[in-house]
């Protein structure tokens, strides 16, 4: 079994598709083991997207990610990681197939929906980072 984080962002929890997104990770056979609303601080908008300070989109993204509550999860699965980021699609919607949350859903490369970690060292440095616990 694996672990991973997952996190709708504001404009999932804006466009009410909180539901859609979790019911697409259980229908997957997915299991979510911890989940909460948050408004995330810059601090740690900054620290979660650390692997992109200095790149020409970074306080666009902190702006976006910091605009409203998101939704932390812990979701684990055989796979888990791999899984999630399958069900997510590319990270440009445009460029995602139509059946991904982000092909059906979005339209720009920044408000894309959600976020999954990317590895096993990501996983884990995220679940500790949001959850205080490590796996
Ligand atoms: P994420 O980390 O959010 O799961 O997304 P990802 O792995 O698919 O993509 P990543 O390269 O890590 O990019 C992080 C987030 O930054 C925004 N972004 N904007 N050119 C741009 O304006 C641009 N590129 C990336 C997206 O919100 C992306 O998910
Ligand atoms: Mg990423």
């Amino acid at each position: 079994m694996e672990t991973t984080f997952v996190m709708i962002k504001p404009d999932g929890v804006k466009r009410r598709i909180v539901g859609e997104i979790i019911h697409r990770l259980e229908k997957k056979g997915l299991e979510i083991v911890d989940i909460k609303l948050l408004n995330l601080s810059k601090e740690l908008a900054e620290e979660h997207y650390s692997e992109h300070k200095g790149k020409e989109f970074f306080d666009q993204l902190i702006e976006y990610i910091t605009s409203g509550p998101v939704i932390a999860m812990v979701v684990k699965g055989n796979n888990a990681i791999q899984a999630v980021r399958q069900l997510m699609g590319n990270t440009d919607p445009i460029k995602a197939a139509p059946g991904t949350i982000r092909g059906d859903y979005g339209l720009t490369i920044r408000e894309n929906l959600v976020h999954g970690s990317d590895s096993l060292e990501s996983s884990k440095r995220e679940i500790s980072l949001f959850f205080n616990k490590n796996l």
